[in-house]
């Protein structure tokens, strides 16, 4: 009898010490929608290393990748309502939750990559970034998703033409959908998980997204062509909870993220660009025909777009990313 006491009494114990020790570290789930090798993950997977490095092993990250917890609608809500800590999303669906952001939807707005970081990193960027700290979020940067590229089921896409009538999927977007319409194309919103079984029935004929998400989701076993548009640039924005942030990490802690969050947004903007050479190449040779469209057509087809939307971007937020790249 009184073996079996001390050994409840050990049990106890070690569960009690094993749950101090839980309370103690800090666990971060952070989920994004797209594949395991893709440049999010990548860029995940690093700030988990800098992040445990810096606070010996008390901080860890937890990568959910593929829309395993839903969509990126899904990740916005979970990380403003505290039922998820973190999410790397393009900013297109934040639309739903800020006009902020807007501007970087527009169509051929960012052509000089380096200039776009250096006003996305700096107090413009800032104050697009706090856009969200109402909404329950802080927004700890803008890592990148990249230029994104058309692909379809159907027929070379050279000029604006050749879109005509063919059903297109977006992110829920207002400008992309715009954009699409305008374009003479069929634009069908749709979140991520769904798009590859769309594009296998045939339930859409085509889907726009960076080249590293068209290689690592494997678009081309579904897509014949490709078309190297760059019609928009998306930036991904990094996450939090606002309670997460600002109640649960101590200073240093707090400290500690910030600086890894930097050091990880310029080596994924780094990874991403460097993979983004490679794939042309790579996608031609997993079977994709390629096309290098008449990007003048492009942009004077967009222009409506402009007019269209000035008023709810907001004039001035449109000519200061034009200026910025100047
Ligand atoms: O943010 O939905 C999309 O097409 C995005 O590019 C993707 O989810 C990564």
């Amino acid at each position: 009898m009184k073996k079996w006491l001390s050994l409840f009494v050990i049990c106890l114990l070690l569960l009690a010490a094993g749950s101090a020790f839980a309370a103690d570290k800090i666990v971060v789930r952070v989920a994004h929608t797209i594949a395991p090798d893709s440049h999010y993950n990548k860029g995940l997977e690093h700030l988990g290393q800098l992040l445990s490095e810096a606070s010996n092993g008390q901080m860890e990250l937890q990568i959910f990748h593929s829309a395993q917890l839903g969509s990126e609608r899904d990740a916005i809500e979970g990380v403003s309502m505290g039922t998820l800590e973190m999410t790397l999303i393009s900013s297109a669906p934040l639309a739903n939750f800020t006009n902020a952001f807007l501007v970087f939807d527009l169509p051929f707005i960012i052509q000089d990559r380096q200039k776009a970081y250096e006003y996305m990193d700096g107090p413009e960027g800032k104050k697009i970034l706090d856009s969200v700290l109402s909404k329950g979020m802080v927004a700890l940067g803008i890592w990148e998703n990249g230029f994104r590229m058309l692909t379809n089921s159907k027929r070379p896409v050279a000029v604006p033409e050749d879109l005509n009538g063919l059903k297109i999927r977006l992110m829920e977007n207002p400008i992309h959908v715009g954009t699409f319409k305008t374009l003479g194309a069929y634009p069908v919103p749709m979140p991520f998980g769904e798009l590859f079984t769309a594009l296998q029935q045939g339930t859409v004929d085509g889907q726009e997204n960076p080249l590293i998400i068209i290689s690592t989701s494997k678009f081309a076993e579904v897509q014949k062509y490709l078309s190297l548009t760059g019609h928009f640039y998306a930036p991904a924005i990094l996450l939090i909870n606002k309670d997460f942030w600002e109640k649960k990490l101590t200073d240093e802690q707090r400290k500690i993220f910030t600086e890894a969050e930097l050091k990880a947004r310029k080596w994924e903007r780094e990874y991403s660009m460097e993979n983004e050479k490679k794939l042309v190449e790579s996608l031609k040779a997993q079977g994709m025909e390629i096309t290098e469209p008449d990007k003048a057509k492009f942009f004077e087809a967009v222009q409506p777009v402009y007019k269209e939307f000035e008023e709810k971007v907001g004039k001035e937020a449109i000519q200061k990313l034009i200026d910025a790249q100047k």
